[in-house]
């Protein structure tokens, strides 16, 4: 009796992980251009989730007037959390710029989490994910 309680308690955890995790709404691979683009809408990165190959550069086009951050974190996916020295964070706004202002990021790991830090943004929906590869 105790076994299916505790069958039945992990299936009912697993499925509420599944429910609550975020899932890449728009993926997209980049490996031809010297630079990669991401677009930034209100309350939302396109595509959230780009894979590129390592060393690869990555701006983000406003498509929309608004303030929107680009504020990289510890992952996972969707998550909004804040860490202290985040690698990329920046903040812009205006229709057709494009930041960083300095020039395209490269990541330095495999992966790169990130979010924007405007208001509730983060909480909807306002994520992305970078993923490298060795070309
Ligand atoms: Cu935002």
């Amino acid at each position: 009796m105790e076994k299916k309680i505790l069958v039945l308690l992990t299936m009912l955890a697993f499925f509420t992980l599944q429910v609550f995790a975020k899932t890449c709404k728009s993926s997209a691979t980049v490996t031809d251009k010297p630079t990669a683009t991401i677009s930034v809408f209100n309350n939302f990165y396109s595509p959230e989730c780009l894979t590129v190959t390592r060393n690869q550069g990555i701006v983000w086009e406003w498509q929309v007037d608004n303030t929107h951050t680009v504020t990289s974190n510890d992952g996972p996916f969707g998550s909004c959390n804040n860490v202290p020295n985040p690698e990329v964070n920046f903040v812009g706004s205006g229709v057709g710029n494009v930041f960083p202002t300095d020039g395209p990021i490269t990541p330095k790991g495999d992966n790169l989490f990130y979010k924007c830090n405007v208001g509730s943004h983060c909480r909807n929906g306002m994520s992305g994910q970078i993923t490298v590869i060795d070309g």
